[in-house]
């Protein structure tokens, strides 16, 4: 189909039957949760997403191969080696080049979803405007994908390690469409509100993808984003899982860390300052954020 392209024979079968897809990134098996974890996080995202009658598609970079569904020992390589590179739309031309492993940020799981054909996109949360963004400049790539990949991503919003306000300008600037599926308030991965409020909010998955099938018929470039709050009996108090983000911060500027390490490490720091008790939830919104997606793809082949 691709000549960088490698398909697995499940996700193969799909697209030849037309079938329900949805694309999972690998970035947080990889750098944003610890293993064991990370590799029953991954399993069960698939689990889900078939049992809602869709086939899942985890997408990541192994030996230079732009891996589209992956098998048990991919997966494992991902989750327990420490030579996996975290691969944004930058890094894809020299991880080929250099046949190196690489996990998928959710901007590099859009790229290569779009280029199999798969338009609907599970994650836990997508990269933002960082604080301080003004004098770092630290914009994450997810933001200019969202603005250039028709892919449906559907996530919990982001977390208030970023600048959310400015986060949502930069989406607007660049005609992202972001919908509220059951809120009115964009959420903020931990809690289901950021002081953020979204322009649209809908209550069916139908209505869901007839907007981004409106958007697939104009050719209108871009994603939209499906903000899919946490289920309420897993959100975190606001001010625990607050300061936790502030000191996991504090220290990241401290290290003088730039670039791509930061997010990772204030992943793993969060998790490391609540005991735990952050990664529990993140499974748990990320499991909601595959089911709404498996449910988005099916309804988007039927509406055909
Ligand atoms: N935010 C989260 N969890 C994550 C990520 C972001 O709450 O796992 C990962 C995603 O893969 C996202 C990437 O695409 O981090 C963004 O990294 P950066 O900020 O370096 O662009
Ligand atoms: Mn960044």
């Amino acid at each position: 189909m691709h000549p960088y392209l490698e398909i697995s024979p499940e996700v193969q079968k799909a697209l030849d039957n037309n079938q329900a897809i949805v694309a999972l990134e690998s970035t947080l098996v990889a750098h944003g949760m610890p293993y064991p974890k990370n590799i029953e996080t991954a399993q069960k995202l698939e689990n889900i997403v078939r049992e809602n009658g869709a086939i899942p598609a985890t997408i990541a970079i192994i030996n230079g191969r732009l891996k589209v569904g992956l098998n048990k020992d991919e997966l494992q390589l991902l989750g327990t080696s420490k030579e996996v590179l975290k691969v944004s739309r930058r890094d894809i031309p020299m991880v080929i080049a250099k046949k190196l492993n690489g996990s998928t940020t959710v901007a590099s799981t859009m790229i290569i979803a779009s280029i199999a054909g798969i338009k609907v996109f599970a994650t836990g949360g997508i990269g933002g405007v960082h604080r301080g963004a003004q004098k770092s400049f630290d914009v994450s790539a997810d933001l200019m994908e969202l603005a250039n990949t028709r892919v449906a991503v559907v996530c919990a919003g982001c977390k208030s390690v970023l600048d959310i306000g400015l986060t949502l300008e930069y989406l607007e600037t660049h005609g992202v469409a972001i919908v509220g599926y059951k809120t009115k308030n964009f959420p903020a991965f931990f809690t289901r509100k950021s002081g953020f409020k979204v322009d649209f909010s809908m209550e069916s998955i139908q209505e869901l993808a007839t907007t981004f099938q409106a958007k697939l018929d104009l050719k209108l470039k871009g994603g939209m984003i499906i903000a899919n709050p946490i289920p309420k009996e897993f959100e975190m108090p606001y001010e625990i899982i607050q300061e936790a983000i502030d000191d996991a911060i504090e220290e990241s500027e401290e290290r003088g860390l730039i670039g791509k390490e930061v997010t990772p490490f204030l992943l793993k720091r969060i998790d490391e300052l609540t005991e735990g008790t952050s990664l529990y939830s993140n499974q748990k919104l990320v499991y909601n954020n595959a089911l709404v997606a498996a449910q988005l793809a099916v309804e988007l082949k039927s509406l055909k």
